[in-house]
């Protein structure tokens, strides 16, 4: 069906270790605009006795020269993407020359310029694109790197280690030269050259050491780095107490840029970081954005153990370090904030995003089997779905188990590169039990469903649970085992008390039963999301209003709210719901909710949000666009003419206070936002939206005024968005913002719309964050003008991809995704969707990256 010459899969069970190590890599880099210069000198060791070749990795490289020992080598083979060298000795040093273009590599992998700097990213296979290696992560090596530039234009060289020398040069050159005593794979070198404001500050380690702490940040735009490094503080203190894992360079650089494929990299001692998740100050970034920086910084702090110190022996083995590490930066923003708006947070991300990721040909275990392109595997599956995986590790060992296995994973493998069974086989050690069936969740894919039924015997106050746990085939494989679960229980008794318990599911079929109750009570399942699965269970309005005003689980009481809304919407669509709620039930919860004087703000606004599109989408067979979305209108209308007057006085009580990222600040104005949110379509709302807009002194509240107004489709939308364009028309993070709304507003004429946003000035088809907040968000997240009846929205991101996948085939492959979910629809957009997908495939061009989700897509 394709043109494309054709690429082939690797495979998780094809692992060789390598012929060879290099344990010692000097680079030299001559930074110039016409060509950079790349020098490497490796020092090389044969792996045992064999007679294989050296087979280097490599790719876009001019190759000028490669020196054995000194001496200038004739005799080698080079293709497109490789180097190979045969009839090496035991030992030797090869010397390799070669010239690259970073300022015409718009791929952002590899070494690259944008915004007058340079700057590199190569995880995961980008170090190939710098100089011919073993691009591979169990090839460990110790870094010297010396960087040659222009000293006016690049006062700054930057790369991993400690800076051991530097000099001037009589041309206006000067150099600066690094080592990093630790080895690393090449997926975490980096260098950075280029002009920046820089904010620095040091942190003392608990073992009485002091540290560097260096931010480096755009000309201008100091002021709003100190939220980040604040926050780089906290999470170096929180890992020393909670995990005695201490910093271990004396220098740790960030520096922000413009344009970077992804939020951030772990280089070692330099980490990269896409500019929104570094910049903040309060009239530019809400709330949302302190806590994504925060929480973005310490996800890459958190890496230099788990990562760097223990690395990944292949890239199947991601999740090793990403579910490991999402898991950690969840716990840190738990214990920053608030937990249970926090575990909310990860598990939307879960229901919306993996359980779709799932249900599509797209479907991967968190420790995939095949990969053609790596970066496609850079997912919520193996980073979200493998954190959820080690949470519950967490949950069966305890929180004393779980540290006493990390204790012993970094004993036995610090400075290694491992396995995700390795890390399980620590855990299991360190706590003398049996993890075998638990490694299933690393192997199968597909969303477990546990199907339960609850009974009593009121004579002898004996309850009863059964429960069925079973995992829908998935396109990538048709057979699946049972895994070992673990559910939160709670028993919510008449009088208010309740009491818990963790139930451990190993067999496809369990019967629990549980003793001593006087009356029936009612049982809330999977408190906390205990595990990441669906729950299939019929349950009354009455048992559901129960848990969502009364249970002991933050968690649980918003996911019974949660399951009283979507079952309400279903209703309303041919789906159906087998549970009965009704309108009575919305106003009950709603009463309840907002009579009871809850002391949480934060999670009062998440339980009075409905689920969004994508969420609800994932709970049935069949996703019937026009009926959907009418339906979660309809009760949207239904909370309003019932909770408006009370909506307005809550509003009306929430002070405003001069800004300040505190979790107390954070929840009232989320709740404000939501209640606006409600309040923007009654008659009031243009007013108070409007009120709202012009008397905000913070982003947070300016942009919660914007949504309610978009989202009501009030008339003075339009206004306020002029308004904030002519505000922030020169900073384009914040003109994300701008773009994001525009792109995901209803509208009949949404197209040109998006034509128009294209043609701003600000727009860039180079840079990531222009592209994903105006393509991303419309394909994402404006699901009417996506899902046009006619295909037209289909049509629009299918020809936008064919342009960007020849400019950055990364970011082109993560916009595809959308299109590639069509499993759900009916048939006509079934058949149109498909159709963009049969042209994107017909192009012979067309990048790795995409090819790989759409033929999968395709079948
Ligand atoms: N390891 C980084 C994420 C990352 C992955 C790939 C990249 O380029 C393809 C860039 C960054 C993290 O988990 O933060
Ligand atoms: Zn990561």
């Amino acid at each position: 069906m394709s043109n494309k010459t054709p690429v082939t899969a690797k495979r998780r069970l094809d692992y060789q270790p390598p012929a060879y190590q290099i344990h010692d890599i000097e680079l030299s880099f001559n930074l110039d605009d016409e060509v950079t210069k790349v020098k490497s000198l490796l020092h090389v060791f044969k792996q045992g006795d064999h007679d294989q070749p050296l087979k280097l990795d490599g790719e876009n490289l001019t190759l000028i020269e490669v020196k054995l020992n000194g001496k200038s080598l004739q005799q080698y083979e080079l293709t497109d993407e490789a180097l190979t060298l045969s009839n090496l000795p035991d030992e030797c040093f090869i010397e390799i020359y070669t010239e690259i273009d970073p300022a015409s590599n718009k791929t952002l992998e590899g070494l690259y310029k944008a915004s007058g700097s340079y700057c590199t990213q190569c995880e995961a296979e980008g170090f190939r694109k710098i100089t011919y290696f073993l691009d591979r992560p169990d090839v460990l090596s110790k870094y010297t790197v010396t960087i040659y530039a222009d000293k006016k234009r690049y006062p700054y060289l930057l790369s991993n280690g400690n800076k051991i020398d530097s000099g001037d040069l009589e041309d206006g050159k000067h150099w600066v030269k690094w080592q990093d005593p630790f080895f690393k794979p090449c997926y975490l070198f980096a260098l950075v050259a280029g002009d920046f404001d820089k904010l620095t500050q040091s942190f003392t380690t608990s073992s009485g050491r002091k540290v560097a702490l260096e931010l480096y940040v755009d000309k201008g735009m100091a002021h709003r780095g100190e939220h980040a490094l604040a926050s780089l503080k906290k999470a170096m203190k929180w890992d020393e107490v909670v995990f005695d894992l201490e910093y271990d360079l004396d220098i740790y650089m960030v520096v922000a840029v413009d344009f970077f494929n992804m939020g951030a990299m772990e280089n070692k001692g330099l980490n990269v970081f896409n500019s929104k998740y570094v910049l903040a100050d309060s009239q530019t970034a809400t709330d949302e954005d302190y806590f994504n920086i925060e929480s973005v910084i310490a996800h890459e702090y958190f890496h230099n153990w788990t990562g760097n110190r223990v690395t990944c022996r292949d890239w199947f083995q991601l999740s090793l370090k990403e579910g490991l590490t999402v898991f950690r930066d969840q716990q840190f923003s738990a214990d920053m904030g608030s937990p249970v708006v926090n575990r909310i947070k990860n598990v939307k991300v879960i229901r919306e995003h993996q359980f779709a990721e799932d249900a599509s040909a797209m479907a991967h275990p968190i420790r995939p089997d095949e990969v053609i392109e790596m970066n496609n595997f850079y997912t919520v599956t193996v980073y979200d779905k493998g954190a959820e995986v080690i949470r519950m590790l967490h949950t069966l060992l305890t929180p004393a188990g779980f540290k006493r296995g990390i204790d012993l994973y970094f004993k036995r493998h610090d400075g290694q590169a491992v396995t995700c069974d390795d890390f399980v086989n620590a855990m299991q050690d360190a706590n003398s039990i049996n993890l075998d069936q638990f490694k299933v969740w690393y192997e199968q894919s597909g969303t477990p469903e546990l199907t339960v039924e609850q009974d009593f015997a009121a004579d002898t106050g004996t309850l009863t649970l059964t429960i069925q746990q079973h995992t829908p085939v998935t396109l990538d494989q048709s057979q699946k085992k049972p895994l070992y679960i673990p559910v939160r229980v709670e028993y919510l008794a008449n009088d208010g008390s309740s009491t818990t318990d963790i139930i451990h599911l190993t067999q496809s079929q369990q019967k629990l039963v549980r003793d001593g109750f006087d009356v029936e009570p009612t049982v809330a399942l999977l408190g906390d999301f205990s595990a990441p699965v669906k729950v299939i269970r019929t349950l009354s309005a009455e048992s559901l209003l129960t848990i969502a005003l009364h249970s002991n689980d933050g968690f649980s009481r918003w996911d019974a709210a949660q399951t009283i809304y979507s079952q309400f919407i279903h209703s309303l669509t041919p789906n159906g719901s087998t549970l009965a709620i009704t309108q009575e039930t919305i106003t009950a919860l709603l009463d309840g909710l907002l009579e009871s004087a809850m002391e949480d703000q934060a999670l009062l606004a998440e339980m009075i949000t409905l689920p969004s599109v994508e969420t609800l989408v994932q709970q049935v067979p069949k996703y019937y666009v026009e009926s959907l979305h009418s339906a979660r209108e309809k009760l949207e209308r239904i909370i309003i003419s019932h909770a408006q007057p009370m909506f307005e006085k809550q509003y009306h009580g929430l002070a405003f206070t001069n800004y300040d990222y505190t979790p107390s600040q954070t929840a009232t104005r989320k709740l404000r936002n939501q209640l606006l949110m409600y309040i923007a379509s009654t008659e009031q709302g243009e007013e108070l939206v409007t009120q709202q807009f012009m008397q905000s002194d913070n982003m947070t509240d300016t942009l919660g005024a914007l949504k309610a107004a978009q989202h009501a489709k009030c008339k003075c939308f339009d206004k306020l968005m002029s308004q904030f364009e002519e505000t922030w028309r020169a900073d384009p993070i914040v003109l994300d913002k701008w773009f994001a709304l525009h792109a995901s507003r209803q509208s009949e004429d949404i197209l040109s719309r998006l034509d128009l946003l294209m043609g701003h000035q600000q727009f860039n088809h180079e840079n990531p964050n222009r592209v994903r907040s105006v393509i991303g968000s419309f394909a994402f997240f404006n699901s009417t003008g996506f899902h046009a009846k006619d295909g037209s929205g289909y049509r629009y991101i299918g020809q936008y991809l064919q342009k960007l996948d020849k400019i950055n085939p990364q970011v082109a492959s993560r916009i595809v995704t959308p299109l590639t979910q069509w499993q759900k629809l009916d048939e006509e957009r079934i058949v149109k969707m498909k159709a963009e997908l049969v042209r994107l495939l017909d192009n012979k061009d067309l990048s790795n990256d995409v090819y790989e989700k759409v033929s999968k897509s395709l079948g």
